[in-house]
């Protein structure tokens, strides 16, 4: 995508309904995804104000409309039912901002597609677990969101990314990097690739599961890393769930299983040292405590049953992501050096060898807490 200058900034401010003089934008968070800014207005009485402005990589999210139109939808119906539940919708679910012409979304010049989110002041979102009362209070806002959703209309939800947490197809995409090979890269990879390979069975439990009717397709939202929670400065709780674009419908198991993989860890997901890098089931327990004190009630026993084979598979799943595009060159994560894809492809990796270890304790805990 096309770099973005000061004047590109400006012109793109331009278009949306904002008070105040525009005083300057500059790049925001760690998402490996979109691009991200903190746009800061100046206003009439002295103060100033910030905004989120994101362009959608339109790289990633083919149809960006579908993605603008499932975020709208699903921003209105959460503000709603906060709002229901007693809660500040402006705080507990993201906000658009409307452009002058009356529309949720801008497209520029380019084609780049642009959005404007209210600020959600004193939060603060962690690249990494600090202590297990962070990430308790996120599983308890990851399994809130679940719940809220619980009677959205699914079917009225785009598929923004075709087949995103299908691991079966997600081994076919691998394996098609590896064919492909572009940067050659795969000739110096051959442990990672086997690591892949060697759990390939692995990758149907959950497809197979929903196929057979198994295990429910539920209103999901795919993305739960840690840094996609705004915790509350004040309170300490989870209070708003971002990066809404790949809310779809999946399974309950992404979600558990995507949170874990960032956060049960004893390392940042590219920490080149791998002797850092471990499973924790402390962690995990803590997670575990949380999201089924909340979600439990809905989620059917097999769902539960399956919550390690949930963290399992994202994880490798997401490592297998990582390193097919290492292999590729580099073409779907933002990347801050060389190899970055590898070390976080590895880190990952090295949960899931964890986990295998600690495969019987991870069910014990689950058990402790249906
Ligand atoms: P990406 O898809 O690239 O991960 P996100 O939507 O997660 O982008 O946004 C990147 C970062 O911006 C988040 O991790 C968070 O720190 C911050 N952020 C996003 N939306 C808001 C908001 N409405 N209020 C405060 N911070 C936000
Ligand atoms: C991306 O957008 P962000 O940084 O929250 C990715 C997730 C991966 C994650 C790995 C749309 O999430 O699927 O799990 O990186 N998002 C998309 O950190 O592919
Ligand atoms: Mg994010």
């Amino acid at each position: 995508m096309k770099p973005i200058t000061e004047q590109h900034l400006r012109c793109v401010v331009d278009c949306f309904s904002v008070e105040g003089e525009f005083a300057g934008a500059l790049p925001y968070g760690s998402g490996h995804i979109n691009d991200t800014f903190a746009a800061y207005y100046q206003l009439a009485d002295g103060t100033s104000k910030r905004y989120i402005l994101q362009r959608i990589n339109t790289h990633v999210f083919k149809d960006p409309k579908a993605v603008m139109e499932n975020v709208i939808g699903v921003t209105h119906y959460l503000g709603k039912e906060i709002v229901k539940a007693g809660g500040d919708p402006i705080r507990e679910t993201l906000n658009l901002i409307a452009t002058k012409n009356g529309e949720y979304y801008h497209v520029d010049e380019d084609g780049g597609f642009w959005r404007m989110y209210i600020f959600i002041e004193d939060t603060t979102t962690y690249q990494m677990v600090k202590n297990a009362a962070d990430f308790y209070n996120s599983a308890r806002a990851f399994g809130k969101f679940q719940l809220l959703l619980a009677d959205y209309p699914a079917a009225t939800l785009h598929e923004t990314i075709p087949l995103f947490h299908n691991t079966v197809d997600r081994v076919r995409q691998f394996k098609e990097a590896l064919a492909a090979n572009a940067t050659g890269r795969a000739n110096d990879v051959c442990d990672e690739i086997e690591f892949v390979l060697a759990r390939e069975a692995d990758t149907h439990v959950l497809v197979d599961q929903l196929a057979d009717g198994k295990l429910p397709l539920r209103v999901t939202h795919n993305d739960t890393k840690l840094n996609n929670v705004l915790i509350d400065n004040a309170t300490g709780e989870g209070i708003c769930i971002i990066d809404l674009d790949t809310v779809m419908p999946g399974l309950s198991l992404y979600d558990f299983g995507d949170s874990i993989r960032f956060g049960a860890t004893t390392a940042a997901e590219d920490e080149p040292d791998l002797s850092k890098v471990n499973f924790d089931i402390s962690l995990f327990e803590a997670y575990t405590k949380g999201y089924l004190e909340v979600a439990g009630k809905v989620l059917t026993a097999n769902e539960i049953q399956n919550l390690p084979m949930g963290a399992k598979l994202m994880t490798l799943e997401c490592g297998m992501r990582f390193l097919a595009d290492h292999i590729a060159g580099d073409t779907y994560f933002k990347i801050h050096r060389e190899g970055h894809n590898l070390d976080r492809a590895r880190t990952q990796f090295k949960l899931v060898a964890d986990m295998e270890q600690q495969w019987d304790e991870m069910h014990k805990v689950v058990k402790k807490y249906i």
